[in-house]
């Protein structure tokens, strides 16, 4: 495996009129509920917003999602099939959603990006990070987001959160620990490697006040790319 600090490339960025946030982190860090404030905010700043997540919102996707996130009654999903699913899903939502979004100058919030990939299926599963990359170049066209907000909380706490639901745990939650430790690992190192597109904020706060920390981040990010455009 290639090291995380390598840092990806970002051959895109800025060109289009519309606005692209990922939201990344472990599973249970908040991203939902920070995706929904976040939208509120901004469709109340006179934006468009279309909210994604992934796997899903095409029916490519959610087929995927569901495949993705059974119990196959203890039968293992090979590492690169489940990578090139979650790839395809992702194609088919690139093309097909966020980028007639972009286009025609909305903002994008997406749950879950190509970070997701990098960390659970190079970081978590040990895939070869550079195939990984090599694979988002060459079928979704080296697209990256404008901005991208790590919600950092570890998995137990996300955990705990999550058992307060009651909500069965699905595949990948159901993994054990030492796989979500390593996913966190590689989302810290892949915004250790890329500062400038990947904000890290501190999750384990309460929702209000995270949510101030990335409204933050977006207008500045937002301001910086009027003044790049101008
Ligand atoms: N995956 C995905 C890959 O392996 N590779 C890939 O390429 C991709 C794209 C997707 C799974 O697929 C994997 C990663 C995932 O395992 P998912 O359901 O989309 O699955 O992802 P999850 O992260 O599991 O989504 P969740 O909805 O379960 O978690 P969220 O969205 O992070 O958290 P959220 O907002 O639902 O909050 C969880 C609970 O905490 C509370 C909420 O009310 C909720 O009850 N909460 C807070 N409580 C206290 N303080 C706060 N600040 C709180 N914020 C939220």
């Amino acid at each position: 495996m290639t090291s995380l600090e390598a840092g990806a490339p970002r051959a895109v960025g800025g060109h289009w009129p519309g606005f692209f946030i990922s939201f990344e982190g472990v599973d249970g860090a908040g991203k939902t509920t920070q995706v929904a404030a976040l939208g509120m905010a901004l469709r109340h700043d006179g934006h468009e917003v279309i909210a994604v997540r992934e796997p899903g919102d095409t029916a490519l996707g959610e087929l995927a999602r569901s495949l993705l996130l059974a119990e196959y009654g203890g039968e293992p999903i090979d590492p690169w099939a489940e990578a090139l699913v979650f790839i395809a899903a992702r194609a088919q939502l690139l093309r097909q959603v966020v980028l007639p979004a972009l286009e025609r100058g909305a903002v994008v919030i997406a749950d879950r990006y190509v970070d997701s990939t990098l960390a659970y299926q190079g970081g978590g599963r040990g895939l070869d990070l550079d195939v990984l990359r090599r694979l988002h170049r060459d079928t979704c066209g080296d697209v990256w987001p404008d901005l991208t907000l790590l919600l950092d909380l570890p998995r137990e706490a996300a955990e705990t959160r999550q058992r307060a639901s009651l909500l069965p745990f699905d595949r990948m939650e159901s993994a054990p620990a030492g796989f979500h430790v390593a996913v966190l690992g590689a989302f810290r190192a892949l915004a250790a490697a890329e500062p400038q597109r990947i904000v890290t904020i501190a999750a384990g706060r309460p929702a209000v006040v995270v949510s101030q920390d990335i409204w933050a981040a977006v207008s500045e990010r937002l301001e910086e790319l009027r003044e790049e455009l101008a």
